[in-house]
C-alpha cells in the first residue's frame, strides 16, 4: 500500500530540502496571512516550470489538494481535500521543516489567532453536530452525494423489515394515520392486525378481479369499505387493485424499489406552506431589487407546478373532491410603492388556488414595520415573524400543513421554527448560501458585520440546515463542488467565526438528507425562437425600439451604430458578483470581439440615483466609467431597467433570431436562472465556470463555460464562437439545439414537483416509522438557536 501523504512529504522534505524550502519561502514572501488555491498553485506552477523533477512529487500532490493555507512567522497551516468533504489539516514548521497532522479545532483556532491577534488561549465554543448522527445511515461515495432518497429506501427498508412482522406491523400503523378534513383515508381502524390486514386484501384482489380496471372507485366503494379500505388507494378498480399489489409485495419480499413507488402512491400531502419571508414578494414589478431575483421566479413556478403535480396525484388517488392547497407566506411590507406587498391575500396566477399570504413584520414594541428590508436585516424580526405566520396559516388552511418548505437562509430559519412547532415534515431551499459568495466573509464576519450580519445568518444556516428533513439543491456543486473546489454545503463542514464559535463539524454533506432536484424555466414564457406560432410579435415593435432605438437618458445609454451585428445579451441584477461591469470590460478591451458584434446589457439603473443599494450604486458608477474609458457608447446598450416577463422571455428569441448569443458572467452563480431561460429560448450560451452553470452546461455541446477571472480568455472564446459561426453554416443551430435539448432533459418544472413531492412523502414517511426525528440534535439546536442566534439577532436592535 503506498504510503501516508504525511509520511512521503516528510521524507520528500528531507530528501528535497532545498524544493521544498523555496516553495515554502515563496509563500511567506507572498506576505499575506491567508492564501487560496489560486495563490499556492500559482507560486508552486512558477518554480515548477524551472524544475523538471517535481510535478510527480508528493508536493506536487499536496498542492493539488490544498484548498487553503494560513502562516505566521513559524508556521504554514495547510487544509487538503482528498475528496469531496474529505480533509486533513497539516503543520509545516518554516525553519525546521518538521510536517505534523493537526485537527480541525487547532487549525481553525491558528486562522482566528491570525484573523484577530487575540491570545492563545482565549476560550472558544465548538459545534459539532457529528456525535448526534453516528447511528445515522450515511453515503459512502462522493459520486452518491444529492441522491439520498434512493439510499435512504435502500438501507431503511431492510432495517425496519429486519423481522418481517416487526416492518408490517409499522407499516399497518402508518396506514391508519392517514385523514383529510375529518376523513379516515386508506385503512380504517377496524383493520386491527396483520392477520386482518392480509384476508382483507386478498378479498379486495379477488373482488377487483372481476370488475373492469376502469370501473370507478365509486362504484364499488361500499364493498372495500366493508373490508376496512377507505379512499386513497386509486380512482379505478385497475389502480386500486395496484396499489394493493404492490403492498402485498411490500408485506412478502419489501424492496426499496417497491416501497418508493408505494409511498409514491399514499395522500399524504394535501397542503404546503412555503417560506420566503423577507419579501418585496409579489407577481409583478417586484424583481430586481439586490436582493429579489431568481429566488421569485424560482418559487411562483414551484408552487404552480406543486399544485399541478398534487392535483395529479389526488385524482389518480380517487381524492380528486379534495383541494390542494399551497400558500406562500411572506412579508407584508405597509409601503408597497405600487406593488401589491401590501395585499394580506394575493392569488398566484396560473395557479387554481395557490396563494400569497402576507403577515408583517413587528418590532419589539408590536408595531408594524412599515418599509422594505434588506435581507441582511432581517433577523431581529424572524421569531416573531413565525409565530405570527404559524397563527396565520393555520387560520388560512384550517389546520396544519403536511409539508413546510423555507426558501433563502431567513426562510429556512423560519421553517425550522415553524416546522418543529408543529411537527410537520420540513424541507430547506437554499438559493445561494451567502457564505461562499464573500470572500472571507467567516473569518473577517465582524468587519462586515456593519452591512451583512452574517454572524445571524451562518448561525441560522447551521442551524436550519442541520433540523431540515430534508434539503433540496439545485446542482450537485451546491453541496459537494467539484474535484477541486469545495461546495457550498460543503463550506459548513469546518469554518470559525472568530470570537463567536468555532464550527468542527457544521454538517455532513454525505447525510442522506441531500437532494439534488433542479428548477426548471416556466414553458409559458420561455420557448424555442422557432416556435413562430407562440412568438409574441406584437412585443416586436416595442422591443426594436428598446434595443436598436436613439433614445438614451434615465434608462438607457448607448447606441447601437451598426445594428446588423449580431447581439451579445446578458441580463442580471447588478450585484457586484455578478460581474456585468467585467464582461463590459472584457468586451472593450477586444478588438476582435467588439468589431464582430454589438453588446446588450439588462441590468441596474443607468441613473445612479434611481439605486437604493450601495453595491449596486457603486457597480453604476463603475459601468459608466468603463464605457467612457473604453467608447463604447456606439457598440454597447444598456438598458437599466428591469423587463417584465413576457418581454424578457421574447427579448431571449428576439437575440437568438439575429444569430446572437447570451453570457452570464458571474464570479459565482450558485444556479443560474437566466442560463437555462436562455438555453430554453434557443440563444446559445456562455456562462461562468463558477457555480451552477458548470452543470448546466457540457462545454463546447450545449452552451459554453467562460472563466470570469481570465476575461481575456472569455472574450476570445466568445470571438472565436461569432468567427466560426459565420465561417461554418449549422454551427449556431448545433449549439442552440445542444441547449434546447440539455434543458428539456434535465431542467423542467414537470420533474421537479413530481420528485419533490415523492420526497415528501418518502421522508415523511421515514420520519414516522424510524429513529429520524433526530431529538437530540433538536435539542442541541434548540440550545444554539437561544444562546447563539437570539443574542445575536436581538443585538441588531428592533
Ligand atoms: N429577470 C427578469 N427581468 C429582468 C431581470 C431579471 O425577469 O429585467 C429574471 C430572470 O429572467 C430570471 C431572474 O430574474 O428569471 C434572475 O434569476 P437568476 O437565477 O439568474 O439570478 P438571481 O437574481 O436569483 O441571483
Ligand atoms: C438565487 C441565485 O443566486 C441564483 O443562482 C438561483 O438561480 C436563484 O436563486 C433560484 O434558485
Amino acid at each position: 500500500m503506498k504510503p501516508r501523504l504525511i509520511d512521503r512529504l516528510r521524507s520528500y522534505f528531507q530528501d528535497h530540502r532545498s524544493d521544498a524550502h523555496r516553495l515554502l519561502h515563496s509563500l511567506v514572501a507572498l506576505d499575506r496571512q491567508f492564501l487560496l488555491r489560486s495563490a499556492i498553485t500559482d507560486a508552486y506552477a512558477s518554480q515548477a516550470d524551472d524544475d523538471a523533477g517535481m510535478p510527480d512529487s508528493p508536493l506536487a500532490e499536496a498542492v493539488a489538494l490544498c484548498q487553503e493555507a494560513a502562516v505566521n512567522h513559524a508556521w504554514l497551516y495547510l487544509a487538503l481535500r482528498h475528496n469531496v468533504a474529505r480533509w486533513q489539516y497539516l503543520r509545516v514548521h518554516l525553519e525546521t521543516m518538521d510536517i505534523e497532522p493537526v485537527d480541525a479545532a487547532a487549525y481553525l483556532h491558528f486562522k482566528e489567532r491570525l484573523a484577530t491577534g487575540a491570545d492563545e488561549d482565549a476560550w472558544t465554543l465548538e459545534f459539532d453536530v457529528a456525535p448526534f448522527s453516528r447511528e445515522m445511515p450515511k453515503l459512502q461515495e462522493a459520486d452518491s452525494i444529492g441522491n439520498g432518497v434512493r439510499f435512504l429506501n435502500r438501507r431503511l427498508s431492510s432495517r425496519l423489515f429486519e423481522t418481517l412482522e416487526g416492518g408490517a406491523l409499522r407499516m399497518l400503523d402508518f396506514l391508519r394515520l392517514h385523514r383529510c378534513q375529518e376523513r379516515q383515508l386508506m385503512l380504517s381502524s377496524d383493520v386491527g392486525d396483520l392477520d386482518s390486514l392480509r384476508t382483507a386484501l386478498r378479498q379486495a384482489d379477488h373482488l377487483l378481479g372481476r370488475l373492469p380496471g376502469a370501473a370507478l372507485w365509486e362504484q364499488f366503494a361500499p364493498r372495500l369499505r366493508a373490508l376496512g379500505f377507505e379512499p386513497g388507494w386509486g380512482n379505478d378498480a385497475g389502480r386500486v387493485r395496484e396499489t394493493m399489489a404492490m403492498l402485498r409485495d411490500l408485506l412478502e419480499a419489501p424492496s426499496p424499489a417497491i416501497m418508493e413507488s408505494f409511498l409514491a402512491r399514499i395522500p399524504m400531502i394535501f397542503s404546503v406552506a412555503v417560506l420566503s419571508p423577507h419579501g418585496w414578494f409579489g407577481q409583478s414589478n417586484v424583481l430586481g431589487r439586490p436582493d429579489t431575483g431568481g429566488q421569485v421566479v424560482y418559487i411562483l413556478d414551484q408552487v404552480r407546478a406543486l399544485e399541478a403535480d398534487m392535483r395529479r396525484r389526488l385524482a389518480e388517488q380517487g381524492l380528486d373532491a379534495i383541494e390542494p392547497q399551497v400558500v406562500v407566506i411572506t412579508r407584508l411590507i405597509p409601503e408597497a410603492e405600487g406593488t401589491t406587498c401590501d395585499q394580506r391575500v394575493e392569488a398566484i396566477a396560473g395557479s387554481s388556488h395557490a396563494r400569497i399570504l402576507r403577515v408583517p413584520f413587528r418590532n419589539a414594541a408590536g408595531e408594524v414595520l412599515p418599509n422594505w428590508l434588506s435581507r441582511f436585516e432581517v433577523w431581529p424580526y424572524l421569531e416573531r415573524f413565525a409565530v405570527d405566520a404559524e397563527r396565520d396559516l393555520l387560520a388560512e388552511l384550517h389546520g396544519r400543513p403536511d409539508l413546510i418548505i423555507g426558501n433563502y437562509s431567513d426562510g429556512n430559519l423560519v421553517a425550522t421554527l415553524m416546522a418543529q412547532h408543529l411537527g410537520v415534515t420540513q424541507c430547506n431551499i437554499a438559493h445561494a448560501l451567502e457564505k461562499t459568495k464573500y470572500l472571507y466573509s467567516d473569518l473577517y464576519w465582524r468587519d462586515m458585520d456593519a452591512h451583512y450580519h452574517f454572524g445571524c445568518q451562518f448561525t441560522a444556516d447551521l442551524i436550519a440546515m442541520n433540523a431540515a428533513d430534508f434539503i433540496i439543491t439545485s446542482t450537485y456543486q451546491e453541496i459537494a463542488g467539484t474535484a477541486d473546489s469545495l461546495g457550498q454545503y460543503e463550506s459548513y463542514m469546518t469554518f470559525t467565526l472568530p470570537g463567536l464559535y468555532r464550527v468542527v463539524n457544521g454538517t455532513d454533506i454525505y447525510d442522506p438528507k441531500f437532494n439534488i432536484v433542479s428548477p426548471g424555466a416556466d414553458p409559458d414564457i420561455y420557448f424555442p425562437y422557432e416556435r413562430s406560432e407562440r412568438r409574441l410579435g406584437h412585443l416586436h415593435p416595442g422591443i426594436e425600439a428598446m434595443v436598436f432605438g436613439a433614445e438614451t437618458g434615465a434608462d438607457a445609454r448607448g447606441v447601437l451604430v451598426e445594428p446588423d451585428k449580431p447581439l451579445l445579451f446578458t441580463m442580471a441584477r447588478m450585484d457586484r458578483i455578478k460581474n456585468i461591469t467585467g464582461l463590459v470590460e472584457w468586451y472593450g478591451s477586444h478588438a476582435e470581439l467588439r468589431a464582430r458584434v454589438n453588446l446588450l446589457v439588462v441590468a441596474g439603473h443607468v441613473d445612479p440615483a434611481a439605486s437604493g443599494d450601495d453595491e449596486e450604486r457603486e457597480q453604476i458608477l463603475h459601468l459608466h466609467h468603463l464605457m467612457d474609458h473604453f467608447g463604447l457608447d456606439g457598440e454597447v446598450r444598456w438598458l437599466g431597467r428591469h423587463l417584465d416577463k413576457a418581454t424578457a422571455g421574447e427579448l431571449y428569441r428576439f437575440v437568438a433570431d439575429r444569430r446572437g448569443a447570451f453570457v452570464q458572467p458571474a464570479l459565482f452563480e450558485a444556479f443560474g436562472l437566466t442560463v437555462i431561460e436562455a438555453m430554453a429560448s434557443g440563444l446559445p450560451t456562455f456562462a461562468t465556470c463558477f457555480g451552477g452553470p458548470l452543470e448546466i452546461i457540457e462545454d463546447g455541446v450545449s452552451g459554453f463555460h467562460v472563466d470570469p477571472n481570465h476575461g481575456d480568455e472569455a472574450a476570445a472564446k466568445l470571438a472565436a464562437f461569432f468567427a466560426r459561426c459565420r465561417e461554418e453554416e449549422g454551427y449556431w443551430q448545433a449549439i442552440s439545439a445542444g441547449g434546447l435539448a440539455r434543458v428539456e432533459a434535465r431542467y423542467t418544472w414537470q420533474r421537479y414537483a413530481e420528485r419533490m413531492l415523492t420526497l415528501a412523502r418518502v421522508y415523511g414517511f421515514w420520519k414516522y416509522v424510524s429513529d429520524l426525528e433526530r431529538t437530540e440534535t433538536r435539542r442541541y439546536l434548540e440550545m444554539f438557536y437561544g444562546l447563539q442566534f437570539r443574542p445575536l439577532a436581538l443585538a441588531l436592535g428592533h
